[in-house]
C-alpha cells in the first residue's frame, strides 16, 4: 500500500477544519505512512471516533468509518472487532472525549482486552468546544472558563497511561508528534500487537493551549532507552507516575494476554466472523420464545 491510498481529500470538495500547525495534521501524516508500511487496506481498515477536533480523523482517511457519541468510540470498535475479528479497527479521540466522557469504557475495554489499537490525540485542553480543561490538562491551566486568579484549573491532572499500566492493559505506549517518525512507529508497534494497545499521542493545540506547545513538549519529554524493560508492569507504572518530565516509547507489552475474541466463546467452534454464518431461525425462535 502507499499513504497516498488512504488520502480521501484527492476524492471530496471540503477543507479540513483544523487550525494551520495543529498537532491533528502529523498525527494523520503519521497514521497514513503506518498504514501504508503495514500494508493494511483501506477495505480491512475500520476507523472509530467519538466527538470532538481529534475524533474528525476519520473523515479525512479513506476507509471504513464509524462515528459515535462523544466519548463511546470504544464499545463501538469493541463490537465491530468482535463481530469480524478480520477486521484491522483503530479507535481515534481526543483526551476529553476519551478519559473524560468515555472513562468508564476507556476502563472497562481495557479489561476485555479486544485486539484494537486506541490513538489518544492528547492536546491537554478540550479544542472543538473551545479551550475548557480536560482531564489531562496540568493544575494551574488558565482557560476561558478556569481564571488564573482563582488558581485556574484546580484538579489533580489525570495519568491515563498509569490507569492502563494498573489495569492491566496490554500495550501502553506515549508519543509526541513534534517527532513524526517515531509516533509513526509507535503507531506500527500499537496495531501489530496482539489485544488493546493504547497509544497517548501529544500533540499540541495552537489555538487554546498556549502552555503545552511544540517547544513545551520537546522540553518536558524523553525518549525511554534501550536498556528500558517494558516487560515489567511494576517498572512501568512507576516510570508512567512520574509526571515531571513525560517519557516516550513502549512503556508495558504483554502480547501473551488472551484477547475479547478468544475468550469471548464466539470463535471457539467457528472462526467465521458473523456475517458469514447462516441464521439459525429455530435458534433465534426459541430464544425469543424463552424471553416471553
Ligand atoms: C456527552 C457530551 N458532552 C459534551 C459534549 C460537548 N463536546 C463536544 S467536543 C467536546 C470536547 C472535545 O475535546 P477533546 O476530546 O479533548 O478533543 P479535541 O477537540 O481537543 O481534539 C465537548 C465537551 C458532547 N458533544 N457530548
Ligand atoms: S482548536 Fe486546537 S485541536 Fe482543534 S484544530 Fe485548532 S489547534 Fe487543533
Amino acid at each position: 500500500m502507499k499513504a497516498d491510498d488512504f488520502e480521501i481529500m484527492d476524492d471530496v470538495d471540503y477543507d479540513i477544519a483544523w487550525c494551520p500547525g495543529c498537532g491533528n495534521f502529523g498525527i494523520r501524516k503519521a497514521l497514513k505512512d503506518a498504514l501504508a508500511e503495514l500494508d493494511i487496506s483501506p477495505q480491512e481498515l475500520v476507523m472509530v471516533s467519538g466527538i470532538g477536533q481529534a475524533a474528525k480523523i476519520p473523515h479525512y482517511v479513506k476507509t471504513n468509518v464509524f462515528n459515535g457519541l462523544h466519548g463511546r468510540s470504544l464499545p463501538s470498535a469493541l463490537a465491530i472487532k468482535a463481530s469480524n475479528p478480520n477486521l484491522t479497527v483503530i479507535a481515534e479521540s481526543g483526551d476529553g472525549c476519551m478519559y473524560g466522557e468515555g472513562g468508564n469504557h476507556f476502563t472497562h475495554t481495557i479489561l476485555r482486552n479486544p485486539n484494537i489499537a486506541m490513538f489518544v490525540h492528547d492536546n491537554m485542553v478540550y479544542g472543538l468546544t473551545k479551550g475548557q480543561a480536560s482531564p489531562t490538562s496540568q493544575r494551574g491551566f488558565e482557560t476561558s472558563l478556569q481564571k488564573a486568579d482563582r488558581g485556574g484549573w484546580t484538579n489533580t491532572q489525570f495519568n491515563p497511561l498509569a490507569q492502563a499500566i494498573s489495569l492491566g492493559a496490554s500495550f501502553v505506549a506515549r508519543a509526541f508528534i513534534g517527532d513524526q517518525e517515531e509516533t509513526k512507529d509507535l503507531m506500527k508497534k500499537a496495531i501489530r500487537h496482539k489485544g488493546f494497545a493504547l497509544l497517548d499521542i501529544l500533540q499540541p493545540c495552537v489555538t487554546y493551549n498556549d502552555v503545552n506547545t511544540y517547544g513545551w513538549f520537546s522540553k518536558n519529554t524523553y525518549y525511554l532507552d534501550d536498556a528500558y524493560d517494558a516487560t515489567d508492569q511494576n517498572v512501568a507504572f512507576e516510570k508512567a507516575l512520574d509526571m515531571s518530565k513525560l517519557a516516550l516509547g513502549v512503556f508495558y507489552q504483554d502480547p501473551s494476554k488472551p484477547t475479547f475474541s478468544e475468550t469471548s466463546g464466539v470463535y471457539d467452534a467457528d472462526d467465521r466472523p458473523l456475517f458469514k454464518r447462516d441464521l439459525d431461525k429455530d435458534k433465534l425462535e426459541s430464544l425469543i420464545a424463552s424471553m416471553k
